[in-house]
């Protein structure tokens, strides 16, 4: 793709808009960068961007900076239901995500991982593997590290192992994974794409340009996960909870075993009880991994021990703190409900369920048989929270608690030794915080506050 003198229009200003523009800028392209967010908003931003030489709209999105560009790179944020970019491809000009760019620039092997749930916890375990293993591994996506940051450090043997969403795969055609993972697809950003089909096809557009030559890893246990097996122009393989695989990986006598042949030898990889992560998702993530590894062609036995050294990644059911007998779990990357639905699973019973943020056409009464069983009171916050009421309401105690300090404050209270306060809240974020991360993180220092102020020796007692 020449870039030179080319008119490039990058729409949004976050992570990925800037980091596309500065690439493009770099590679001599004219660029624009457009964010409906107030120059004031963008004051740290904009001065280097100028500096870099690209131009800076901000406040909105003028309908004439689209019509002078030859090609559109769009955030992954900004839904393609945006006006002026349906104008724009009324007009024919290309647009394409910052995903899609770099396909067209990265070295090496593309090994991409997406799903509903558990893309960021297998990306980060399959990086550590082929690290481990002594591959060339570069880790990026939605994971947080765009991907055209991935293109200089790319050598034709590197493997970029990519976190990729929905919302990026929506607009790619070239991206060409080597080994792509579909790990489950279960509802989730329903108010951006409208229907659960939808969300669907644009996950499967991961294999799209796969070939023959490529491998497809598919959850044998998700049933829409599983039925593209019938449309991938690849080399299917499969994982599984519950059955053996014809190739690939599945759990059988509580071992997780692996074969690359209905009719080859199995090896064993390790036993499920050495997963050092909770729940049994997480056991999903790993066979996704195994399989993912196995066919990069790491060892079992590398494979094995870095699953066994692997610690949950932050956000994801990650343990806080245990203060008077109570354990504290910060799950903020939960932000549907089939997510918080494993990480309520991943408990035995006597949970305090704090939910709520920006709700996303979700349905939390999905939520009851798993509620009943092991929640004992649910604290909902921002602006999905009457929602979640009228749906749970008759179920079990709900307080409503508006912030996420007034939740942490009140499970705590009620909390009893040997129960979990569980920040797991099946919605985004956007509505009272700037991401999932930055919730997870003021989640963790409401819970270190509680514990200091109750008990001034208690920092003892906080052991992670
Ligand atoms: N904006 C506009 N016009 C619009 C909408 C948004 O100008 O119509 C602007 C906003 O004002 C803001 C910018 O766009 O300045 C935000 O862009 P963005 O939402 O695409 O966010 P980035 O910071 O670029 O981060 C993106 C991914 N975000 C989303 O997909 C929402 C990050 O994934 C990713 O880590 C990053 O690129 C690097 O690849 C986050 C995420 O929430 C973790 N992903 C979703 C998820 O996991 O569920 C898909």
């Amino acid at each position: 793709m020449e870039l030179k003198n080319k008119r490039v229009l990058v729409v949004g200003m976050g992570r990925s808009g800037l980091a596309a523009a500065r690439f493009l800028r770099l590679r001599g392209a004219q660029v624009t960068i457009s964010d409906a967010r107030s120059a004031a908003a963008l004051a740290q931003e904009i001065p280097s961007l100028v500096e870099a030489g690209i131009m800076v709209e901000a406040g909105g999105h003028g309908l004439l900076t689209f019509r002078r560009q030859d090609l559109i790179i769009v955030s992954p944020g900004v839904p393609l239901q945006t006006p002026e970019l349906v104008q724009s491809r009324a007009f024919g000009l290309p647009i394409l995500g910052e995903l899609e760019l770099a396909a067209h620039f990265l070295q090496g092997s593309v090994l991409a991982i997406t799903g509903s749930n558990g893309k960021t916890t297998t990306t980060t375990l399959v990086g550590e593997i082929l690290a481990a293993a002594g591959l060339p591994t570069l880790v990026g996506g939605n994971i947080g590290v765009p991907v055209v940051e991935l293109i200089d450090a790319a050598t034709p043997h590197t493997w970029s192992v990519l976190e990729v969403s929905s919302f990026q795969l929506e607009t790619v055609h070239r991206f060409h994974p080597r080994i792509a993972v579909l790990l489950n697809i279960t509802p989730d950003h329903l108010d951006r794409h409208g229907t659960f089909e939808n969300y669907a096809l644009a996950k499967e557009r991961i294999f799209q340009a796969q070939t023959s030559d490529d491998s497809l890893i598919l959850n044998a246990d998700n049933p829409r996960a599983a039925a593209c097996a019938e449309r991938a122009p690849s080399a299917v393989w499969w994982f599984s909870l519950t059955q053996s695989v014809a190739r690939g990986a599945w759990v059988a006598d509580n071992l997780i075993h692996f074969r690359t042949a209905q009719n080859a030898p199995s090896e064993t990889i390790l036993p499920v009880a050495d997963i050092p992560l909770k729940g049994e998702h997480n056991v999903e993530n790993v066979l996704a991994a195994v399989c993912a590894a196995r066919l990069a062609g790491v060892s079992s036995e590398t494979i094995a021990t870095v699953i066994r050294g692997f610690r949950a990644v932050e956000h994801r059911i990650e343990f806080v703190a245990r203060h008077k007998g109570v354990e504290y779990y910060n799950d903020s990357k939960a932000t549907n409900v089939d997510a918080t639905a494993k990480a309520i699973a991943a408990f035995p019973a006597g949970i305090h369920l704090i939910l709520g943020g920006r709700d996303k056409n979700s349905t939390y009464s999905d939520l009851e048989p798993l509620l009943r069983q092991r929640v004992r009171a649910v604290y909902t916050i921002g602006s999905a929270a009457e929602k979640i009421q009228s749906q749970l309401r008759g179920i079990l105690p709900i307080h409503s608690c508006e912030t996420l300090e007034n939740a942490v404050t009140a499970a705590s209270a009620a909390a009893l030794p040997g129960e979990v306060v569980l920040l797991s809240p099946a919605c985004s974020s956007f509505d009272q915080f700037e991401n999932y991360e930055q919730r997870g993180h003021f989640f963790k220092q409401y819970v270190r506050r509680i514990a200091e102020v109750t008990a001034p020796n208690a920092f003892a007692e906080i052991i992670r």
